[in-house]
């Protein structure tokens, strides 16, 4: 089994901004952080890629396509605003689960629409980092099922 996780924009800058909302580990732990819960959850290649840029993001997605068997997903920005996002994962109709670092759901009101989201299985929000390894065990769990 292999996972893909994929980050949105501005989530390079973890760390050194906003530690009230995105905590103080940097992306680097992040990416850490992914490798070892994906290993732990019992996948082979646990890829992690970050794009500012929207255009990569539906560039990796499809890539993933006969590569990995699930992606796990934090959009960013991008959550609330891409319907070439959500058709992507549509499109590749791999399972998917969206996770976020904050409680979106209790944040600004444009936060609360989520495009990717109506094409994941699950949603993880408000955990932190740890979100992250959440995300990637309801993912093993649902490809082992
Ligand atoms: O909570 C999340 O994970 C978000 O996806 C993060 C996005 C935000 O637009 C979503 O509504 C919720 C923002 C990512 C920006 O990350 C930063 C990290 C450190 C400093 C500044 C921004």
């Amino acid at each position: 089994m292999n996972v893909l996780v994929l980050n949105g924009p501005n989530l390079n800058m973890l760390g050194i901004r906003e530690p009230g909302i995105y905590g103080t580990q940097t992306y680097d732990d992040l990416e850490d952080l992914c490798h070892a819960a994906g290993a732990e959850a019992g996948f082979e290649t646990v890829g992690v890629f970050q794009s500012n840029h929207e255009g990569d993001l539906v560039d990796a997605i499809q890539e993933a396509r006969g590569v990995y068997d699930g992606i796990v997903i934090n959009p960013a920005a991008y959550t609330h605003t891409s319907i070439a996002i959500l058709d992507a994962l549509k499109a590749v109709g791999l399972p998917a689960v969206e996770v976020h670092i904050s409680d979106v759901d209790s944040r600004e009101p444009f936060r609360q629409t989520s495009y990717a989201g109506m094409a994941c299985f699950a949603r993880v929000a408000g955990e932190g980092l740890q979100g992250y390894a959440h995300a990637i065990r309801m993912l093993a769990e649902h490809l082992e099922a």
